[in-house]
Formats: C-alpha cells, structure tokens, sequence
C-alpha cells in the first residue's frame, strides 16, 4: 500500500536537501564513522559523519564559553559528544542509573547527567575517545542511544503516572512496543559502536525506508487526566481510553510541534489534530501507517517545513485520515470524551494503587550534578544503592522513585533529606522550565537553562507582591525558536533572540492545548521583568475566583488566542 515515490501528487517536487544525500549514501547510517573514529588529529567528526552519528544517538558539540578563547589560541574548538540515551516512557533502574553515574564522573567533561523533557538523559562531553566505551557500558546495562536524535521516530513517551500503577504498566509496556517496532532496523549500530562483525549487506528499512523519515517524528502515549507528556509538541499521540478500569483503546492526535524560525512565516507551532477513536490491537499498524504517510508525503527540498503537521495541513486533514484507514486497514471511529487536568509533576510522596510509595524528585532544569553545599548527584547516587528498584524520568525533567515498599520508605526519605533532595520548593518553581541550551547547545540564540533559575526568583517575588504567590503560572524558556523548552505551549513563553533578549509570548493555557502568541519582540530581562509585573499586578486585581494567568490575559484582551496556527500565528 505504499504510495508511489515518483508519481504520487503529494509528494514535493524540488531539489532535495543535503541531508537527504547523506542519507541516500550512508549505506543505511554507516557512512565512514569506523574511519573517523580512529583519526585522532580531530576530536570532531567530519563531512556526513557529523550528521549520521545523530542516528545513533549522538550529537557533536562544543563548551561555547570558551569557543572564542580556543580559536584565538588556534586551536581547534573542544570537540566531544552529547549521547542521548533510548528510554522509552523513562524507566531506567536503580542499578542502570549507578552505571551511567559513574561513567558520567570518569568519561565525561562535565560529569553531569541532564534529564530531558522527553522522559531520558544525556550525557554532555564525551571525548571521541570515550565513545565506543559509552555504548558498550549501554549495552551491558541493556540500554542504547539508538534514533534519539535525527530523522527517525524519537524517544516514545508515556505519562508518568504511579498512582494507576496497574493500567501504567501496561501503557508503559506499549510505549516500549511501539519504540522498538518504530526503530531502524539497520545493524550499523551495533557494527560501529559494539563491534558486531557485518552479518549482511543488504539491511531492510521496512518502515522507516532506505532514506529515513524527512524528519524527526515524535511519539506519545497520554494516561488522562494528566498530560505530563505535553502531547500537543507531537507528530502522533495515543491517549488512552478506559472503561471500567480496562484499557479499550485509544484516540489519536496528529500533528503537533513546537518549532519556528524567527521572522519566517511558513513556519509556526501547531498542537495536535484529533483523527478519532481506534481500539488497542490497532495501535502498531495506525503508527506504522501514520509514520510511512510522513515518509513518503512530507516536504524533503525544505526541512524548514518537513515534520508532519506541514504534510497535514498542506495535504488536508481528511486526505491523511483516509490514507491511515487504507494503509492500516482500520477506519477512525468518533473519539470518546476525555478530560485533562494537568501538566506537571506531583513533587514529593504519592501511594500508587499497588500500596508502593513513590517519591518525585524536583530536578531544577533537568541537570544532575553536584553543586557546592548540595550534593544533588551523589544522593540520588546514594539512593539508588539503596533502592534497588526503579527510576521513572519525567517529560517535566524531574526524577520519581518508584515502587518503594513501606519499610524502606523512611530510610529513603533519610538520604533524601540529607542531600537536599526533599526541598521547600514554590509551586512557581516547580512549574517552570527550561531547555539546555549555553554552553553546549549549538544552536543557542539566548541564555536558558542558567538563565531561568534566578529569573523564576523574580517572578516569586512579584508575585509575592501582589499577594498571589501561592498561584503559579506555567513559565517556559527556550533559548532560541527550536522550542525545545515548549515555551510556545506555556502561560508565559521566553523565545532567545540574541544574547540577553526574548521575545515574550503570552496566552498559553494550563493542560496545554493552546498556543502562545508574541506580546513583546526582542526585549532585555529588565523589560521582560516590568511587562510581566504589570501582567500580574492585572491578573491579580481583576481575574475571577481561581482564574489561571494564560486564560486571564485572552479573556480580558490583552493578547488574542491563537486559534488556527497555521493561519493566524504570526498575526
Ligand atoms: Fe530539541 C535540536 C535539546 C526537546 C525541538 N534539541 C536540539 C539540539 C539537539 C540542538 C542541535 O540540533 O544541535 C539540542 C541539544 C542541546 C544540548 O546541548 O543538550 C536539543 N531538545 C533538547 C532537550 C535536551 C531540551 C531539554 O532541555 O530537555 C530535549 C531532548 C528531548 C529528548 O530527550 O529527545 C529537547 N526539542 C525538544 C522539544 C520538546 C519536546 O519534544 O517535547 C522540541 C519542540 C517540540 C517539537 O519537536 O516540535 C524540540 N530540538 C527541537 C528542534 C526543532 C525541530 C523542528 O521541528 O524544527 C531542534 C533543531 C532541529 O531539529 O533542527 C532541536
Ligand atoms: Fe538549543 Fe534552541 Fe533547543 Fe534550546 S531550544 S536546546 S537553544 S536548539
């Protein structure tokens, strides 16, 4: 049922992009990285391996800070890898996480260990010569790095949700299902970084195609009523519908994403479409239809425009249900109601349904490390010794302790205590986020992940002062229009421009099915500051009982909502 290449309308004539050369030429992801790996004059990798060690997992950066000294000095910049790890719905173990802790310490140039809003971790800093070691020690610990990054399907994610602990393992189950039906299936992984001798030439993409998909592709899996997951940053998303306590089957959304470019108007965040119900033994067929839709119909001349909800809006909502319904030979049926509460995590101790505790853990921005006088990384170091149980990482960056049983549940929270990891934390804080950016991230306009927790410390005590400080609004930064931060799903969204300067979008709400729009361009924190305090002082005289901040400032007018992105976004 695969749509013909060449003569299929719906697909872009024009000249295609590089990327879709190397991939063409890569000998499905091979390309010459086993050669490059063993040039020691550079710390770097050169020509297309610097594209298709992303398929692998792996991301070539540089400490920016001291780009400048370095080149001044004429040297080359300090190159090494960020590796991101493949954890479908963020479950990692206790004895795992002690691997990847020590190799953080002794492999890494920052020993930290980063949580990222998609429910895994990266490790920042790996010299070239520590990168076969890296996925060695993943693969004795039964874990890889493989398709976390570039065009392929990404890290599934699945709501966090201990309290239904029952119905969370089998989601969670399906998360791994759907991760592992969705990966390449080239062996170059395991040729490359583990050694594995060459069994044949000849490798079958049968999903993903000899050329990948024209994009990265982002999966979830929602357990209502939280959408920890944040589905709408999503090209597909499956939310769970229950009955009588039983998992009967899913509605679909398609076609979210975050990602701009600053000034081009062709671009704009979108949130989901929802396509209609399908019942569970349906899951791995709509995906692999809804993925080989976006292989064979998405833009390949423009990656500016190649992720799926650009192929959905230029094709036509209807046109990409019915090709599901063909190529899955299912039919969408009406969607059932659902109803969605909440975003964040629910920091400190919940009781599941299986009588375990389970302690959430706040991870400011996501970064594990040990600081002067708090020791973050060596007391979940020290708990997970104890634990001998699971980690669960969240989509909010955070870090849950699961299925602690009663008698072990003081002593944890002992070490906890010690460490610092059970914290007076305002709910502003633990509501706020921000992506990595400086000093590694390579495409980084502004400050974020440094940036936000002083900011958030301003925001308190503005709000403090006009008497709301036990509210929170949902506070994102992302320093540049990538949107890794989601600040474009946030009550209060800071976009990076340029060094020291946002652009400020506002009109988000809490569950995060709407859209924030631009009320300031290209403003300094000063600016930033006094505009939101006037905000706040607003929402804090005039707001209705229990109004949140994103629905204050559409209903009053003070920003209009954005109601169909790909029309009236840039308004
Ligand atoms: Fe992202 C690229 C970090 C979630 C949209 N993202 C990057 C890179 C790899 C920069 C690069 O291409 O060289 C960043 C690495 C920085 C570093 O030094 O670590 C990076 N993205 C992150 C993380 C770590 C942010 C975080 O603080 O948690 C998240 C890793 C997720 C993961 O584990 O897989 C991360 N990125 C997101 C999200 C949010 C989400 O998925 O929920 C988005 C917006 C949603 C979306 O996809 O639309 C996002 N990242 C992007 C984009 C823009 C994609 C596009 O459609 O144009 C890029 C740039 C690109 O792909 O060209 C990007
Ligand atoms: Fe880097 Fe931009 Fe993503 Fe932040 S939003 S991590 S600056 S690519």
């Amino acid at each position: 049922m695969t749509a013909n290449f060449l003569e299929n309308p719906l697909i872009i004539k024009g000249k295609l992009e590089d990327a879709e050369r190397v991939k063409e030429q890569s000998n499905y992801l091979r390309g010459t990285i086993v050669q490059d790996l063993e040039n020691e004059i550079t710390g770097g990798f050169s020509g297309d391996n610097f594209l298709l060690i992303r398929f692998h997992g792996m991301y070539q950066q540089d400490n920016r800070d001291i780009r400048t000294e370095r080149i001044k000095q004429k040297l080359e910049p300090l190159h090494s890898v960020m590796l991101r790890c493949r954890l479908p719905g963020g479950i990692i173990s206790s004895q795992q996480w002690l691997a990847i802790d020590a190799f953080a310490n002794d492999k890494t140039i920052y020993g930290s260990i980063r949580l990222t809003n998609r429910q895994t971790f990266q490790l920042h800093g790996i010299l070239k010569k520590n990168i076969k070691l890296s996925h060695k020690i993943l693969h004795q610990i039964g874990l890889d790095s493989l398709a976390t990054a570039n065009d392929v399907n990404r890290n599934v994610l699945c709501t966090s949700n201990p309290l239904e602990s029952k119905l969370h393992q089998k989601v969670y189950n399906l998360a791994k299902k759907l991760s592992e039906h969705l990966l390449p299936r080239t062996k170059a992984y395991a040729e490359i970084w583990l050694d594995n001798k060459m069994i044949d030439t000849t490798d079958v993409e049968p999903i993903l195609g000899k050329t990948y998909l024209p994009r990265k592709f982002k999966t979830t899996i929602v357990i209502p009523p939280y959408n920890d997951v944040d589905l709408h940053a999503n090209d597909l998303n499956f939310i769970t519908i229950i009955q009588h306590g039983k998992l009967i089957g899913f509605n679909v959304l398609i076609g979210g994403g975050l990602s701009i470019e600053h000034g081009n108007k062709d671009t704009y965040p979108r949130t989901a479409t929802d396509f209609g119900y399908i019942s569970v033994d349906n899951i791995l067929e709509v995906a692999t239809a809804v993925v080989t839709i976006q292989r064979d119909w998405g833009n390949r001349s423009n990656r500016k425009n190649a992720r799926t909800k650009y192929t959905l809006d230029r094709v036509g909502i209807e046109k990409f249900k019915k090709e599901i319904e063909i190529r899955a030979n299912m039919e969408f049926k009406p969607s059932y109601p659902y109803k969605i509460i909440s975003r964040g995590d629910r920091i400190g101790w919940i009781k599941g349904i299986d009588n375990k505790w389970h302690l959430t853990v706040f991870i400011e921005n996501g970064r594990i490390l040990d600081y002067p006088g708090y020791h973050l990384k060596t007391g979940i170091n020290e708990i997970a010794k104890f634990h001998n149980g699971n980690f669960l990482l969240t989509a909010n960056q955070n870090l849950i302790i699961t299925g602690i049983s009663e008698d072990k549940k003081q002593k944890i929270e002992s070490i906890a205590y010690r460490y610092g990891l059970i914290n007076n934390i305002s709910l502003q804080r633990k509501n706020s986020m921000a992506c990595v950016s400086f000093p590694t991230c390579p495409l980084a306009m502004a400050e974020a992940e440094r940036f936000l927790p002083s900011f958030v410390t301003k925001i308190e005590n503005i709000m403090q002062s006009y008497g709301v400080g036990d509210k929170y609004i949902i506070l994102r930064v992302t320093g540049c229009p990538n949107g890794c931060g989601r600040a474009m799903l946030a009550e209060i969204g800071l976009v990076g421009k340029a060094i020291g300067r946002y652009n400020l979008h506002i009109g988000g709400n809490r569950i995060g099915t709407r859209i924030a729009r631009m009320y300031r361009e290209n403003i300094n924190e000063t600016e930033i500051i006094a505009t939101i305090s006037e905000l706040i002082e607003q929402w804090s005289k005039e707001s209705y009982h229990e109004e949140d901040f994103g629905d204050f400032v559409i209903r009053v007018g003070i920003i209009k909502p954005v109601l169909n992105p790909a029309n009236d976004f840039w308004e």
